[in-house]
């Protein structure tokens, strides 16, 4: 049985006060009610103040590029489907340069959990405008305002059909904690897109804004009724819902997979002593 020392790495280098203090609490939460111990899960992130997240936890980890965290964590799936995966990302990270992934990783359905710290902003660079940055908002790099319509990452994932969608806000550790649980429960491809105040670079959504609009989704609605689950992701302004919009029970990647049927890749045996002879054939 874990404690929580046992998921600490090394002291946190965010702002204090920063909204990422509040995501780590509950995601080492939630890892200890699930008995989940730092050696079951690998942590995949890229570049970024959220992706500074997996050297502040004890676990495997794997640091790669900006915009790249869902491909890697894709292919640790595939060598070992019976690794618990979990991507952490920055808005810019995984809706801006990684856009693209996000796209195919929810429509292939892998069993990836992806933690998106939506700050909306680039926080590490110093606060440049993301694909959440609210049209209007001022910023050193868009003097005259963002002048392209905000990103909704709830709509998109709705759209793709994701296999779990939901939003959480990093100022409600509990609520936070409980739907980090469900998406590792969930089988399938688990987008949580966590609202995180950014208390240096972004002045517009801070906690007292976000205070002022999230709220829980009634305990009535029916998150696998996609026309309505469209129209809850379509909520933003006034009135911010957090919890779970989406869910589906669509068959996950892995499992269509013939040679991952029986056992993980890392613990198949390979004969390679057929190929030198083709890669002769191309000499
Ligand atoms: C391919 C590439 N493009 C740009 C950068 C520069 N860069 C590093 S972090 C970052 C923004 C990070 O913003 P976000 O993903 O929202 O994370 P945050 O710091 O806000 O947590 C950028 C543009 C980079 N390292 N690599
Ligand atoms: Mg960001």
């Amino acid at each position: 049985m874990s404690s929580l020392d046992d998921y600490k790495g090394q002291n946190p280098a965010w702002c204090p006060g920063c909204g990422n203090f509040g995501i780590l609490k509950s995601f080492k939460d939630a890892m200890m009610e699930l008995a989940i111990e730092p050696y079951q899960f690998t942590i995949v992130s890229g570049i970024g103040q959220a992706g500074k997240f997996p050297h502040y936890l004890k676990c495997n980890t794997f640091n790669g590029l900006h915009g790249r965290t869902l491909p890697v964590a894709s292919g640790i799936r595939l060598a070992d489907h019976e690794m618990l995966v979990i991507a952490v990302a920055g808005d810019g990270d995984c809706y801006g340069e990684g856009g693209n992934h996000l796209i195919h990783a929810m429509r292939r359905n892998i069993n990836v959990k992806l933690f998106v710290h939506d700050n909306q902003i680039y926080g590490l660079t110093k606060g440049q405008a993301s694909p959440t940055s609210m049209e209007g908002m001022t910023t050193k790099n868009q003097p005259f305002g963002v002048l392209s319509e905000q990103l909704n990452p709830m709509a998109l994932a709705v759209a793709l059909d994701c296999s779990f969608v939901a939003r959480g806000f990093a100022g409600d550790n509990v609520h936070l904690k409980g739907l980090i649980k469900e998406a590792v429960n969930h089988r399938g491809f688990s987008l949580v897109d966590i609202l995180q105040p950014c208390v240096t670079f972004n002045k517009v959504n801070t906690y007292e804004w976000y205070r002022q609009r999230v709220y829980h989704i009634e305990p009535e609605y029916n998150p696998e009724d996609r026309t309505e689950a469209f129209k809850k992701a379509l909520e933003w302004g006034q009135r911010i819902p957090i919890g779970v919009i989406y869910r589906n029970n669509r068959p996950i990647f892995e499992e269509r997979i013939p040679v991952i049927k029986d056992k993980p890749l890392v613990r198949q045996s390979f004969d390679l002593s057929g190929l030198a002879a083709t890669v002769k054939e191309f000499y």
